[in-house]
């Protein structure tokens, strides 16, 4: 099925293993094509891990843009926008206690509501196809017992349902406002935006996961391309691309008990 809500052309299935997949291999497709699934079977997270994308109660969604840009490290900020979107439209809908995770996690009281998997394709400075994936946990009264700790959906918290295609679209309004927003140049207000949702932007003593090496620190706010930086414990400033980032309990001594959220 397919549903227009300009500028998006959405294409509706039962059933997918993963929105980015399909909208991958749909080659030729234009700008604002977006792929949403009631179900996956193999919905994905960041490096391979498994996004659980039950049938029915959560948004499975997938958005093409083609932001025609001469530089990598403009593209961070659209992946900020993604969880940006996704956390406003929450607390539109008068949920409490959202928040955002760098780089893209949206958290409702420090569980996990909805994630981003930004993957860009390429053949070409020119012709850089971006899918930005984006799960949302709506519907969801339990999670298995492996997520049951750390996720959690609009229902949970707020104890009503939502219509998963009202979402959907209130969704896509924002991500279609912030994106003329991205493409006119003006990244930084993504980047304040997001700060201003987020406690993980300053003074907030987190552990950062590198591929090789573990930090602890205190966050001190975005760069303009979205890194995070952080004031490494012992006085360093780093500035982090990639990495898990983990609250650190205010009073926890890391090398005594590490208590992550
Ligand atoms: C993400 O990865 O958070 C990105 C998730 C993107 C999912 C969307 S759904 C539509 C589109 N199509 C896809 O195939 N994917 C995208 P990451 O930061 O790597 O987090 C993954 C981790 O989150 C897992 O290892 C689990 O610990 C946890 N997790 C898995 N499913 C979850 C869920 N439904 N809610 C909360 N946490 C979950």
């Amino acid at each position: 099925m397919i549903i227009h809500r300009p500028p998006f052309t959405i294409h509706h299935f039962a059933t997918l293993g993963s929105t980015n997949d399909q909208l991958k291999a749909m080659d030729a497709a234009p700008e604002f094509t977006c792929v949403v699934a009631d179900e996956q079977t193999a919905g994905r997270g960041r490096r391979a891990r498994a996004w659980y994308s039950s049938p029915g109660d959560g948004l499975y969604l997938s958005i093409l843009l083609l932001p025609r840009s001469d530089s990598a490290s403009k593209l961070p900020p659209l992946g900020l926008m993604a969880s940006v979107a996704v956390a406003e439209t929450l607390v539109e809908r008068g949920v409490a206690g959202v928040d955002i995770k760098w780089p893209n996690d949206t958290l409702i009281n420090g569980r996990k509501v909805s994630g981003v998997l930004a993957e860009a394709v390429s053949s070409g400075p020119e012709s850089l196809r971006l899918i930005l994936g984006v799960g949302v946990n709506l519907n969801h009264r339990s999670f298995p017992p492996g997520l049951s700790e750390t996720a959690t959906s609009f229902a949970i918290e707020t104890g009503g349902r939502v219509d998963v295609e009202e979402f959907r679209d209130r969704l896509l309004e924002k991500i279609a406002q912030w994106y003329v927003v991205w493409r006119r140049g003006v990244s930084t207000s993504i980047i304040d935006r997001w700060q201003r949702l987020s406690t993980y932007a300053r003074g907030q003593r987190v552990v950062v996961t590198l591929e090789d090496e573990k930090l602890t620190g205190v966050t001190d706010g975005l760069t303009e391309t979205g890194a995070l930086r952080l004031a490494v414990d012992g006085g360093a400033l780093r500035t982090i691309l990639a990495g898990e980032v983990a609250k650190l309990r205010k009073d926890a001594d890391p090398s005594v008990r590490q208590s992550y959220v």
